[in-house]
């Protein structure tokens, strides 16, 4: 019971914290770009609050793998810097505009960098997430020929692995060579002695005859 009510508790500020920010931001997001863009309202806040929501799920249940969880646990921790910085940033153009003030072209400028490099780090990580094993070993140079894989269009090993083959078989050919000059060798040595013994016989045979 009192475990349920702590869940209650994490739950409600959760939501609190998650609304309170992600209106401003997400006013933040609707007033940088233009009237007809109002979808980018809630496209931005999936770059910041909803992408830290979404990061922590991948966290959590997709990233089995070292560099995934480093890659999405530094996005939670850059979706919540944006996710603060667009907020505060949209309370202080807020209150400065109620006070009488423009936001300056340097303003405007910061908020546009601040979106643009929270969108690029949002489109590395997936990159870094779901490709970095390939990218990594793209570069990597299997055959130690000094090219990296990707560009590699030759395999060396494949020709290393095929000289080893082709070198095998010739071993045996040679000692099955060999084989084959002792036998010839044996032959010519068992004609030659029973050539001998031949001979033996014809000097032989005069002498049975005496
Ligand atoms: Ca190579």
């Amino acid at each position: 019971m009192k475990k349920g009510i702590g869940y209650l508790a994490i739950a409600i500020l959760t939501v609190t914290v998650a609304i309170f920010l992600g209106q401003h931001s997400v006013e933040f997001f609707m007033s940088t770009f233009s009237e007809e863009n109002q979808s980018m309202g809630f496209l931005g806040y999936m770059l910041t609050g909803g992408g830290f929501f979404l990061w922590l799920i991948i966290f959590l249940w997709m990233s089995p793998k070292q560099h995934e969880r480093v890659v999405s646990l530094s996005m939670m921790i850059i979706c919540l810097v944006g996710e603060l910085a667009t907020a505060i940033f949209n309370m202080y153009t807020k209150t400065m505009l109620d006070a009488g003030f423009a936001m300056t072209e340097g303003d405007i400028k910061t908020m546009y960098m601040l979106v643009g490099v929270l969108a690029v780090a949002h489109a590395i990580s997936l990159i870094i997430k779901f490709a970095g094993q390939q990218i990594y070993q793209a570069f990597q140079d299997d055959d130690k020929d000094g090219i990296p894989n990707a560009f590699d269009r030759h395999d060396n090993r494949h020709d290393r692995n095929r000289q080893q083959q082709q070198n095998r078989p010739q071993q045996p050919r040679r000692e099955f060579a060999e084989d084959e000059a002792n036998v010839s060798n044996l032959a010519k040595n068992t004609a030659n002695s029973e050539r001998g013994a031949e001979k033996g016989d014809n000097t032989h045979r005069p002498t049975n005859g005496q």
